[in-house]
């Protein structure tokens, strides 16, 4: 099994190559290839985390290679997981990147050569998770210039749906494993929009148990679209530890059978379900057969509250597209 990581020096995949090393990730039980991709100006501080994972003597990895291209590494990869991208408020030539739409111009630019890369060398069955901001659209231009539809693009909307059961186990005092079909629809961004209405708790409707719309709007909704921005404020730096569990959770669903009963989540191309455009890469509730299958659950009920959050995270996706019109 090749996995290919970039940003592979970065804060999440610190946390996140360990997570995907442990066993029971995968479903196959071939050992790991691993292919970690930085730019050049990062390699050193990659061959440092390198020299950690050869002291980690995982029995799950063959090999490890470090590359300053993808090109290179890309090669039959059955997995990668597109972490690295530049973040908002890097200084880039003398300008600080602090618009939206520069940068997904620049991230465009990575998520095209990638998106090239991937199509035309990694294997026809490979699984792509972007996790690089702003995820949704970076996938939807890899995706775009990969030009491979026999691959699977994905962005990565778990650690979303990750915090919303966090915070409906403290509500209802329940625990996180028993909350089933939580769903995050729409742009991995604070539009993003938490389904409750069709969540249960063991059985018993997690909306009903909770019984207070006052608490869901105005008091749960912001939390998890604003949570990122909590965590910022208090680490002085951006989720990693619980954003490289949500990507290694994420493969984990894609990998195995979802329980009976529950959905896993991440952003996929819309093919029009609930009523979002098609051609955008929208969070949705996912099931998996364990063969590599995965497909949207089409049968959640969405009230007049829910279709108007989701309109508008979509239309911010739409928006988005537009942006980046030239290089799709
Ligand atoms: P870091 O800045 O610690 O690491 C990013 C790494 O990517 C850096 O080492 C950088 O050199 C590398 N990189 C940049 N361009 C690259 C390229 N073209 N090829 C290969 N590597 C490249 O950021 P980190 O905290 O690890 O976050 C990574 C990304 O995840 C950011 O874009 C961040 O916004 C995003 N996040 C996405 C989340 C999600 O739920 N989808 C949540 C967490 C996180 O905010």
């Amino acid at each position: 099994m090749k996995i290919l990581i970039t940003g592979a020096a970065g804060q999440i995949s610190y946390s996140l190559v360990p997570f995907l090393c442990e066993r029971g990730i995968f479903a196959s039980k071939e050992k790991l290839d691993l292919s970690l991709v930085e730019i050049p100006p990062a390699m050193k501080k990659l061959d440092g985390f390198v020299k950690e994972l050869e002291d980690s003597a995982y029995s799950s990895v063959n090999s490890i290679n470090t590359y300053d291209n993808i090109n290179d590494a890309v090669l039959d990869a059955d997995w990668c997981l597109l972490v690295g991208s530049i973040p908002r408020g890097v200084v880039l030539n003398g300008k600080e990147i602090k618009e939206r739409a520069d940068l997904l111009q620049i991230n465009g630019g990575i998520f095209t050569e990638q998106g090239k890369a991937i199509g035309s060398k990694a294997k026809n069955n490979c699984k792509v998770l972007v996790v690089g901001n702003p995820a949704n659209t970076n996938a939807l231009i890899g995706y775009k210039n990969a030009k491979n539809p026999n691959q699977l693009w994905m962005a990565m909307t778990m650690l979303d749906a990750l915090r919303a059961k966090a915070q409906v186990a403290k509500k209802l005092g329940c625990h996180v494993d028993d909350i089933y079909r939580l769903a995050i629809f729409g742009n991995h961004s604070p539009t993003m929009f938490p389904d409750l209405e069709n969540s249960n708790v063991n059985g018993k409707n997690t909306y009903e148990q909770i019984g207070d719309h006052e608490w869901v709007e105005n008091n749960f909704l912001p939390k998890i679209q604003q949570r990122g921005a909590e965590i910022i404020d208090a680490r002085g730096a951006s989720s990693a530890s619980s954003a490289a569990r949500a990507a290694c959770d994420t493969v984990k669903n894609v990998e195995h059978k979802t329980r009976s009963g529950d959905v896993f989540n991440a952003a996929v191309l819309s093919d029009g379900s609930y009523d979002v455009a098609e051609g955008i890469f929208s969070g949705f509730p996912l099931i998996s057969d364990g063969e590599g299958n995965i497909k949207i659950v089409r049968d959640f009920n969405l009230s007049e509250f829910a279709q108007s959050k989701i309109r508008k995270t979509s239309n911010e996706l739409l928006e988005e597209r537009e942006l980046v019109k030239d290089l799709l």
